[in-house]
């Protein structure tokens, strides 16, 4: 008698500018691979930050540490309560994502499919945008070399300037016009250097219905991925 070897848990990436509806479409995903009977789950970096939107489902659902000491100065910092250096913050982010690497990699070799609201992308592009002449986006991305790599990353495509439309900036440091245009054309970049990669550009300025149908309609050709997980490698 042969058990039939496993197949794992798939690692989905949503990524893009705030106000790009990630969080939203994380939620409508996770529901409809759920129906589907695909065992599922949440996470969201930086965790331990204060959510703005979909409060209730993220507290419900958010499975990252969200007691970590790296969320708490993270936290702080973001909302301004705390100063830090550039390059500091930077490896505190990055921080937040190792310290989940080893509980990423256990549920997805445990058949549990894992969606990402935000990750090493994220982690590059808002630390390059500061322009910081000793911060260059291959600098910021040098910590992520080792995580798990994606097999999937969907980023919600849109410009600042539309986002910018949707209104709901917060007290964020970050959520400035200038800085999510420079952002925005990072996130260009670091896409078209990570050669190798499964990423679907979703159209995010569409109603929030056909953005969740083209989300899903890229990840339903994606979940019986048997391959094994790669990691992040240096940028080319
Ligand atoms: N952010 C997020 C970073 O600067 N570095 C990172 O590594 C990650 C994951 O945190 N404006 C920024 C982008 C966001 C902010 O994220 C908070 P969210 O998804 O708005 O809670």
């Amino acid at each position: 008698f042969h058990e039939d070897v496993k197949a794992r848990g798939v690692l989905i990436v949503v990524e893009g500018l705030d106000r790009a509806g990630k969080t939203v479409q994380c939620q409508l995903l996770l529901e409809a691979l759920q129906q589907r009977g695909h065992h599922v789950k949440y996470i969201k970096f930086p965790g331990n930050t204060t959510m703005k939107v979909c409060l209730g489902w993220v507290l419900k659902h958010a499975c990252s540490d969200r007691n970590s000491l790296t969320g708490k100065i993270i936290n702080g910092y973001l909302q301004g309560q705390a100063q830090q250096d550039d390059h500091s913050i930077h490896l505190l982010f990055s921080a937040n994502r190792w310290e989940a690497a080893q509980r990423i990699r256990s549920d997805l070799s445990n058949g549990i499919t894992i969606i990402v609201d935000r990750y090493s992308y994220s982690g590059a592009v808002y630390s390059a945008a500061k322009e910081n002449p000793d911060l260059s986006l291959e600098w910021a991305w040098q910590p992520e070399v080792g995580l798990p790599r994606p097999d999937l990353l969907l980023f919600l495509s849109i410009s600042a300037e539309e986002t910018a439309k949707r209104g709901g900036y917060g007290e964020e440091r970050y959520e400035t016009n200038a800085m999510q245009s420079k952002v925005r054309h990072l996130f260009d970049r670091l896409l078209s250097m990570n050669h190798g990669h499964d990423i679907h550009l979703i159209d995010a300025r569409f109603p929030v219905d056909q953005v969740a149908k083209d989300i899903l309609n890229s990840t339903l050709g994606h979940l019986s991925e048997r391959k094994p997980l790669e990691t992040f490698a240096k940028l080319r």
